[in-house]
C-alpha cells in the first residue's frame, strides 16, 4: 500500500501546486473559495479510495503503476469523497462541527462556501477524467459513467438519502447492508473499476474487483460502526453525539459488538478469497483490506 499511497500523494501535491490549481490560486475574485478548496484537500484522511485505483491497476497490469493517467484517475476518486464529506457535514445533513480533527468547512468558512467548494470538487472530478492521459476516448467515457453512477442517485447521493430518512427507522441487517452499498459502497467499487479500467482489465477481472470491492465496503461500514461505539464508550459522559446519530441503525445495534467484529472478519475473508485469481500482483489489495479490517480511526 505505502507505493499507492506515495503515487497518490505526489498526484496530489502536483494537483495544489500544479497547473491543475492554477485556475484557484491565481483567480483573484476567487481568492477566498480557492483557500477554502486548498483547506479541504490538504485536509488530509486516509486515502483510501486514490490506493483502492492504484491497487487494482497493479492487480490487472502486474507491473508497478504501469498507467500514467493514474494520478488524474486517483485524484477525481478523491475529489468527488472529499465533496461528498464537505454537504455531508454541513447543517442539512449530518451537522458536524469537525472533520479530521479540525473544523469542518462551513465552520472554517461558511455554509454558501461550503456547498460551492463541494459542487466545484465535483465537477473539477469529472474534467480530471476527461483530461486523463494515455486513455483512449473509449476508457474516459467508460470511466466518467462509472463514477457518474457511483457518486449519483444509484450510489452515493440516492444512498445518503436512504440514511437521512432511517433516523428512528427499524431497518433490518439486509435494508442496513443495501443502504451502505450505495452510500460508501459505489465510490470504493467505483474506485476498484477505474484502475482496472485503466490498466484495460477483461470483464472477469472487473468481476473479481467489483466483488472484493462489495465485501471491503461493507466491511468498512461495519468497522465504522465499531469504532464509534468503541470511541463513545471511552469518551462516554463527553461525546453523546447527535439525537440523529444516535437513532440511526448501526451493525453493531442489529448484530452486538462482538457480532458485528465477527461480520467484519468474515467480511475479510470474503474480499481476500474474491482476489484469487490475481496472484501476489494484488498484494496491495489484500493490504488495503486488512487495513480497512483492522484500523482504528
Ligand atoms: C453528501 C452526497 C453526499 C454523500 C455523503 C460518504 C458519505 C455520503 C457520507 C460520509 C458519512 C460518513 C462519515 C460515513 C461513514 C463512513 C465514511 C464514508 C467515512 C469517511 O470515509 P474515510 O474514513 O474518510 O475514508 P477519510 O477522512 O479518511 O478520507
Amino acid at each position: 500500500m505505502r507505493s499507492a499511497q506515495d503515487g497518490f500523494e505526489r498526484a496530489c501535491a502536483n494537483f495544489l501546486s500544479g497547473s491543475a490549481a492554477d485556475f484557484i490560486k491565481h483567480a483573484h475574485p476567487m481568492k477566498g473559495i480557492s483557500r477554502a478548496m486548498e483547506y479541504a484537500l490538504a485536509t488530509g484522511g486516509k486515502r483510501i479510495r486514490p490506493c483502492l485505483v492504484y491497487g487494482a491497476n497493479y492487480s490487472v497490469a502486474n507491473a508497478e503503476l504501469t498507467a500514467d493517467a493514474l494520478p488524474s484517475v486517483a485524484c477525481a476518486i478523491e475529489l468527488i469523497h472529499t465533496y461528498s464529506l464537505i454537504h455531508d457535514d454541513l447543517p442539512a445533513m449530518d451537522d458536524d462541527d469537525m472533520r479530521r480533527g479540525k473544523p469542518s468547512l462551513h465552520k472554517a468558512y461558511d455554509e454558501a462556501t461550503a456547498i460551492l467548494v463541494g459542487d466545484g470538487l465535483q465537477t473539477r472530478a469529472f474534467e480530471l477524467l476527461a483530461d486523463a492521459p494515455d486513455l483512449s476516448a473509449e476508457q474516459k467515457v467508460r470511466m466518467i459513467k462509472v463514477l457518474a453512477q457511483a457518486a449519483g442517485m444509484e450510489g452515493m447521493v440516492g444512498g445518503q438519502y436512504v440514511d437521512i430518512q432511517a433516523v428512528d427507522s427499524d431497518m433490518m441487517l439486509d435494508e442496513l447492508r443495501a443502504m451502505h452499498r450505495m452510500k460508501t459502497g459505489a465510490l470504493i467499487r467505483a474506485s476498484l473499476a477505474l484502475g482496472g479500467i485503466a490498466a484495460g482489465a477483461t470483464n472477469v477481472q472487473l468481476a473479481a474487483l467489483d466483488a472484493y470491492g462489495d465485501h471491503i465496503g461493507l466491511a468498512f461500514q461495519v468497522v465504522d460502526d465499531i469504532l464509534d461505539v468503541e470511541s463513545n464508550s471511552e469518551t462516554l459522559g463527553k461525546t453523546q453525539g447527535k439525537d440523529a446519530e444516535a437513532n440511526k441503525p448501526t451493525y453493531v445495534k442489529l448484530l452486538g459488538l462482538d457480532g458485528a467484529k465477527a461480520e467484519a472478519q468474515r467480511l475479510l475473508q470474503a474480499a481476500l478469497d474474491a482476489l484469487e485469481m490475481f496472484g501476489g500482483s494484488a498484494d496491495q489489495l489484500r493490504e488495503l483490506a486488512r487495513y480497512i479490517v483492522e484500523r482504528d480511526r
